[in-house]
């Protein structure tokens, strides 16, 4: 090829690229959603809800509003619900749910079939030779009521205790281990069209849990069982630390020929918020949507429930909450969901000021200010806050009257690397960082955010502005 006209290729390629970015960029300022950008990378972005939810319209104007494409039902796909008493069954709970979904282009995942919890007592009294066909029985009947509703069913949930032993359910205490797969081939033979899934928690990151759980899917899929996905329930808590290589972990599953999912995230923390944990709380969902992104065969993320309103946490683990990406005011928080558009690739919108935490502005040793030159506008950089590992910034900028649009300039000089930035458009190369005003705060007084990393030292830079 001639290799004038290759140049000129790659730099016509080049600004294509560009461009499109560019173009990509803004029109998820306007209208993408966390769906949308799920999509756009084929995964799903979606949010468990419960029945009694669904009467509270201010709460189904955001589920069904496009932010999510995927519903799991918190409750009335469960045993208890769907087959309180023996032989009697009730879809009506799990039905609603199904065409809330359905009337709001979301899809559905079934959860669950075989569980020891919320599991009605008449299983647990049944002599060890009844368990086994009252399991296949449960299941080929609700697989069967959902079928062609579903695209995905836990099949058997939270099967391991935290050792990686099998937990001792009424289904392993009658059956042993080969529970699970005569649940999976039940599942099969109702419904062939649903993934079927094997769901559980504490085994997001590497560890005796998560490795119990690649063990029996290793054998399921040695044995020809069907198994077609993982879930990984995904309920953090900020005050534990985050799960050891989450990445590798979906990966490793991956490899075995499954699909991966994040079924239930959500990033609990110690009450009362602030700003430092919700920057902590935004990076654990940021890692967890990152994670899926990077590993082709997660297939989606969804959260358990999308507003603190709903959250299961306060009521189970007191003193905690504030796990999810809406407040109790069904108000978006900035720093977790903009954390999560940022993972799926899209860009910050500006935050909401109701749904912000105020917080004690630093003292004045972090600040610095560029010096004016005459006509241009100013920038003045501090650290509202700072923890090992991370720090929240704010630059405020100033336009002299009539002077339209900024660009603020800055080098870090110890490896510091932004994340996320809220009222502006941000890029970052190396050391250097250009943020450019959004599209509706270019003149007089603006302020922008933004959560970065650092290491050791964390010298606050002079911003440039012009
Ligand atoms: O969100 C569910 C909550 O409303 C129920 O009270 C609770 C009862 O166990 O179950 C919650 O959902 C659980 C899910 O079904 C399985 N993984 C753990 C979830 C949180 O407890």
């Amino acid at each position: 090829m001639n290799r004038r006209w290759l140049i000129g290729a790659i730099t016509v390629a080049g600004l294509v690229a560009t461009t499109m970015a560019f173009n990509l960029v803004q029109a998820g300022a306007a209208t993408q959603t966390l769906h949308q950008l799920a999509a756009a990378k084929g995964k799903y972005f979606g949010s468990a809800t419960d029945n009694g939810e669904l009467s509270d319209t201010a709460y189904t104007a955001v589920l069904g509003g496009g932010e999510f494409g995927q519903t799991t039902p918190g409750n009335s796909m469960k045993w208890d619900a769907t087959e309180p008493t023996r032989g009697t069954f009730s879809f009506t709970r799990g039905d609603a749910i199904v065409t809330f979904a359905q009337s709001h282009n979301m899809t559905v995942r079934g959860h669950t079939l075989v569980w020891h919890s919320q599991l009605p007592s008449w299983v647990g009294s049944l002599p060890a030779a009844e368990v086994q066909p009252a399991m296949v029985n449960h299941i080929t009947q609700v697989a069967t009521h959902f079928k062609g509703k579903v695209f995905a069913w836990d099949v058997v949930n939270e099967p391991f205790n935290e050792d990686g032993t099998f937990r001792a359910t009424p289904f392993y205490n009658a059956m042993g281990s080969s529970y699970v797969a005569t649940a999976l081939r039940a599942a099969r033979a109702a419904d062939p069209d649903a993934k079927l899934y094997v769901n559980d928690y504490n085994t997001d990151g590497l560890g005796a849990k998560s490795d119990a759980m690649y063990n029996l899917v290793k054998q399921l899929k040695a044995d020809g069982v069907p198994i077609d996905g993982v879930g990984f329930q995904a309920h953090l808590a900020i005050q534990y630390g985050f799960p050891s290589q989450m990445q590798q972990n979906l990966q490793r599953f991956a490899d075995l020929g499954v699909d991966v999912a994040i079924t239930e995230l959500d990033v609990r923390m110690v009450l009362p918020r602030d700003a430092t944990k919700d920057a902590t709380q935004a990076t654990y969902y940021s890692n967890v949507v990152k994670a899926c992104v990077a590993v082709t065969r997660c297939v989606g993320v969804t959260i358990w429930d999308y507003t603190d309103k709903y959250s299961w946490v306060p009521s189970v683990f007191s003193g905690q909450g504030a796990a999810l990406p809406w407040d109790e005011n069904l108000q978006k928080k900035p720093t977790a969901y903009n954390a999560i558009v940022a993972a799926l690739g899209g860009t910050i919108e500006s935050p909401s000021p109701s749904a912000s935490v105020s917080t004690s502005p630093s003292p004045s040793a972090s600040i610095s200010t560029s010096p004016p030159p005459a006509g241009a506008c100013t920038a003045t950089y501090r650290v509202v806050n700072s923890w090992p590992g991370g720090f929240q910034g704010e630059v405020v900028v100033t336009n002299p009257a009539g002077r339209t649009g900024w660009t603020v300039t800055w080098t870090f000089a110890n490896g510091q690397q932004v994340s996320q930035l809220w009222n502006g458009t941000v890029s970052q190369s190396g050391a250097n960082v250009t943020v450019r005003n959004a599209a509706w705060n270019g003149t007089g007084t603006a302020t922008f955010g933004f959560l970065a990393s650092w290491n050791g030292t964390n010298t606050a830079p002079v911003p440039a502005c012009a």
